[in-house]
């Protein structure tokens, strides 16, 4: 029969193709760290990306995160807060004071004149806002329920 004669051809094909192969094996050896490099780089610039989808949930991606609760009877679990002044702040109030009324609210002093920012007053209820902190200083926030009990310190570095 001829099949040997065909077998040859298939042979050296297939020597060719492994060749082939072996020469883009390294040729994808090269080519794939550069890729991963490229890939190392974007989470350098991952801020830009990261603002771009606030949705995702920008609440933790960039930020202070600043928990406080409301715990019986009637005070907050934390009197001291101090954040830097160069990102957002975002601050969970958890009221777990059960059946009363709080919010948590900033203000510039503890004349309580201006507001800086607040939470909705509410019971049983857990309320996040983001705010701008205000320029570096010592600032003042209360449950505007209960605007001499609950006080505490809010620093901006
Ligand atoms: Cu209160």
């Amino acid at each position: 029969m001829k099949l040997d004669v065909t077998k040859l051809p298939l042979g050296e094909a297939l020597i060719a193709f492994v060749l082939a192969a072996v020469a883009a094996t390294f040729v994808l050896a090269f080519t794939l760290p550069s890729g991963a490099g490229i890939e190392d780089v974007e989470p350098e610039d991952g801020a830009a990306v990261a603002e771009g989808t606030p949705a995702d949930g920008g609440v933790t991606g960039e930020g202070t995160v600043v928990d406080v609760a409301m715990i019986p009877t009637i005070q907050f679990d934390t009197v001291d807060v101090a954040v830097p002044a160069d990102q957002p702040v975002t601050l969970t109030a958890d009221n777990q004071d059960p059946a009363i009324l709080h919010n948590w609210a900033l203000y510039t002093d503890d004349s309580a004149s201006e507001r800086i920012a607040g939470t909705p007053i509410c019971t049983d209820c857990t309320e996040t806002i983001t705010f701008d902190p205000p320029d570096p200083g010592v600032y003042f926030f209360r449950c505007d329920v209960h605007p001499t009990q609950m006080v505490g310190t809010f620093v901006v570095e």
